[in-house]
């Protein structure tokens, strides 16, 4: 495993320079879920790939910018799942954005999730590592990425992330969001999941969700690549994360590119999901 996130951290570095340095603008290929890619959307995604070929106990690994796996290494143990470059929509306006990769064991399914590692590339690169705990890290001088401290999620937050477009959410969910603001939480959204999710994260607690809305019933967040590495995440935190009803762990798609409606966040809230959503 250490030679994976070792292969994260280079990545990391090189995909910052390009964001820091490279034109921002749109190439002319369409990625498998129909969305224009970014030039630096493919880049990170040459970047993870070549820096991927050269670990050994890799077997395969699919990206969200690709249709379907990779195989890497005949004898390798595990499969990863990575969004190279999350949020990209953000990229234009100098926003924060991400790298996402889960780490599979036996096939892409949340329960064979080993561990998930995450990348924020804000006015610092900061990096996390989901295991038996969740540690941060941070970008120094020297190109390193240096231990911060262990992240545990206080039981109830303060921060609210409502995400989708509102028009299309359904009555249970709205009635959800107004009531938590009602309580006093606050709205920390950017639009970008990696952003949101660390803040969250950072802050202690609070709730992220991306519900079913009648135009996209399932969801716009993908399984593989976004929603199980965060629920990992959450869950080794002290958190939790469900699609409403069910853990999110507890999924497994049929298809490299499915989504899901998800919610994560402190016990508190995600108690409280369960329970707007029992409706
Ligand atoms: P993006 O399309 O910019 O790549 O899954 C990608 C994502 O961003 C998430 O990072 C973000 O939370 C979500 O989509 C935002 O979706 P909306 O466009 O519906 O707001």
């Amino acid at each position: 495993m250490t030679e994976i996130y070792e292969a994260i951290k280079r990545s990391a570095a090189r995909i910052k320079e390009a964001i820091a340095f490279d034109d921002t603008g749109y190439s002319e290929n369409i990625n498998s879920t129909g969305d224009t890619q970014l030039k630096l959307d493919i880049k990170s995604d040459l970047i993870i790939e070549e820096e991927f070929a050269k670990v050994a106990c890799i077997k395969e690994i699919v990206s969200e910018e690709k249709e379907g796996k990779t195989p890497l290494h005949g004898d390798g143990i595990y499969s990863i799942g990575y969004d190279p470059l999350d949020g990209s929509s953000l990229i234009d306006v100098n926003l924060s954005v991400g790298s996402i990769f889960g780490i599979y064991e036996g096939g892409f399914a949340g329960k064979n999730l080993k561990a998930a590692v995450y990348v924020v590339y804000g006015p610092r690169v900061e990096l996390v590592i989901a295991h038996e705990n969740v540690t941060l890290y941070r970008l120094n001088q020297k190109g390193e990425f240096v231990l911060i401290k262990e992240i545990k999620l206080g039981a109830k937050g303060k921060l609210n992330a409502p995400g989708a477009t509102q028009m299309g959410w359904e009555p249970r969910h709205k009635a959800l969001i107004d009531a938590i603001f009602a309580d006093g939480y606050r709205l920390r959204y950017s639009g970008g999941m990696v952003p949101d999710l660390h803040q969250i994260l950072l802050k202690g607690g609070g709730l992220f969700s991306y519900p079913a809305t009648s135009d996209v019933p399932k969801g716009k967040l993908r399984m593989i690549f976004e929603v199980f590495p965060f629920a990992f995440v959450y869950e080794k935190a002290g958190g939790a994360a469900i699609d409403g009803k069910m853990r999110l762990l507890d999924l497994t798609p049929s298809h490299p590119h499915d989504t899901t409606p998800c919610f994560f966040g402190s016990q508190t809230e995600i108690e409280r999901v369960k329970q707007c959503y029992a409706k």
